[in-house]
């Protein structure tokens, strides 16, 4: 069977360490100084890092970062859906970030960027000549009542958002036999915007698999007023969603749980009187997101939404020219994705690089952003677009439909991708290949899209 789906040992999840290691004790314990300071070490700050450190002497690249492990969290959705376990998308933040920087593991607790200085939870203070700031969205399970409390028992409401609920989600799907499952988008900017309807089309075809589709309810019940940003894919999603019969309510906002009674309360978004309670036997729950405190309490620093405020084509901070962002805790508004990521990589690494040399940034980032829409257990729609909404796709067919080659791409090829080429800061996106194909198969073209 392609269907591997293996029932896991319910282990205990693995917290984010946010706190490892850290003192709270506010003293200006150890002073560093650098050429180039990088806050985060996840996807965006690992990319740049392992760019600047084939150049850049040890000393003089230092990478802030608390956590002990990195996490692929693309894998998340596939985990969630019982393939593959949590491990296999966990290293340890020692082995992802280059031999050639230093690693301070701890955390940023303010920046002050008149002084070209970070101060950190555990005491330290960095002063930097250049800093690019990468430290992506906190997750706000604290931000709906009752959520916490229902993740913290037995009781269906799961999430694959993180690393430490990731598990609930397939503990969820094996024992759902009947009632409501229920998939929430919240009503805050998202990491991955496809991801919290990914799940639900797993977990339909999963029901489908094990003949009980027919006794459950599967509602996607969304704060935004559309399925999926850009039209030509939202198209096909809801082609899907008919088919498959999975209901879709739009404006529809998680606001609270109660885990007893087994019920979550939804508002209407366009009518707030409007309150709604649902009884659920499965919850999947994509918490509000929000930048870190630090940052987002930082006025100097950051837009009125709390993310660095950025030019869009040059990541460059608008005030501060020796400041960069990467990522998803910057402000340019493309879709917050890994993708995206990888293309910025290669916009700030030239752009710094010009910056340090007393020249002006001229390298430009389009938005491009690609979200592997997984439809099925063999099937995925892949999206790829830019900062207008127009589909910007790699391959040299119309990608609005569920391909089994495209879900391949997503499960096999893009892990080995990630960790070997990504995080070595030798994957940009796919802008080359893109343009290879599009431009050798430029006269058949007409013929292949169809
Ligand atoms: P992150 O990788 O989250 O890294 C941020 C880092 O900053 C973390 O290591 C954190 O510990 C650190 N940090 C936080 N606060 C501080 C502080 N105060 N001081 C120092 N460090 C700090 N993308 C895709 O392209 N394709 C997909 O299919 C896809 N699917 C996804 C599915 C799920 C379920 C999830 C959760 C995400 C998915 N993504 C996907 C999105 C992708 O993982 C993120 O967009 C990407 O990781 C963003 O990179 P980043 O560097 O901005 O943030
Ligand atoms: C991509 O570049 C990327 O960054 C590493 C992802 O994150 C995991 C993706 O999911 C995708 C789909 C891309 C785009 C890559 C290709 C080959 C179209």
């Amino acid at each position: 069977m392609i269907y591997k789906l293996a029932f896991k040992n319910f282990k205990l999840a693995f917290p984010i360490l946010h706190t490892a290691k850290l003192s709270t004790t506010p003293l200006n314990r150890d002073k560093h100084n650098c050429k180039l300071l990088i806050v985060g070490g996840g996807t965006g700050g690992c990319a740049v890092a392992a760019k600047f450190a084939k150049s850049l002497n040890k000393k003089n690249l230092v990478i802030l970062e608390p956590s002990e492990h990195h996490y692929y969290q693309p894998l998340f959705t596939l985990i969630g859906g019982g393939v593959g376990s949590v491990e296999t998308a966990r290293r340890n933040e020692k082995d992802v970030l280059p031999k050639n920087s230093v690693w301070i593991q701890d955390q940023a607790a303010e920046f002050i960027p008149k002084a070209n200085v970070v101060h950190t939870t555990g005491g330290h203070t960095i002063e930097y000549d250049y800093l690019l700031i990468a430290v992506g969205l906190d997750l706000r399970y604290d931000k709906i009542p009752g959520l916490l409390d229902a993740l913290s028992r037995p009781g269906g409401v799961c999430s694959n958002y993180s690393p430490k609920y990731v598990d609930r989600t397939f503990e969820a799907l094996s024992v759902l036999d009947g009632g409501n499952a229920i998939f929430t988008f919240p009503n805050s900017p998202v990491k991955c915007p496809g991801a919290p309807q990914k799940i639900c089309y797993l977990v339909d075809h999963y029901l489908r698999l094990n003949k009980k589709r027919e006794k459950v309810n599967i509602m996607y019940n969304t704060s935004l007023p559309v399925i999926f940003g850009v039209k030509k894919y939202a198209d096909a999603l809801w082609k899907v969603c008919k088919e498959r019969d999975i209901n879709v309510n739009l404006r529809t906002n998680l606001i609270s749980i109660d885990s007893d009674k087994q019920q979550a309360m939804f508002e209407n978004l366009d009518k707030p009187d409007i309150k709604t309670i649902v009884e659920y036997s499965m919850l999947h729950v994509t918490p509000p997101m929000s930048t870190p405190e630090c940052l987002n309490q930082n006025k100097d620093l950051t837009n009125e939404a709390g993310f660095v405020d950025v030019d869009k084509s040059t990541l460059q901070h608008l005030r501060y020219p020796n400041i960069f962002a990467i990522g998803d805790c910057s402000s340019s508004p493309n879709s917050k994705t890994a993708a995206a990521a990888a293309a910025q990589s290669a916009v700030v690494y030239e752009n710094l690089s010009a910056v340090m040399k007393g020249q002006e940034p001229q390298n430009t980032y389009d938005g491009y952003a690609s979200c592997p829409l997984i439809t099925g257990y063999d099937k995925c729609i892949l999206a790829e677009f830019d900062y207008n909404l127009n589909p910007l796709e790699t391959f040299p067919f119309s990608q609005d439909r569920e391909l089994y080659s495209m879900y391949f791409l997503k499960k096999n090829l893009m892990p080995p991708l990630y960790w070997h080429l990504m995080l070595n800061g030798y994957w940009n996106g796919p802008a080359p290949f893109r343009k290879l194909m599009h431009l050798e198969l430029n006269g058949k073209k007409e013929k292949l899209i169809t």
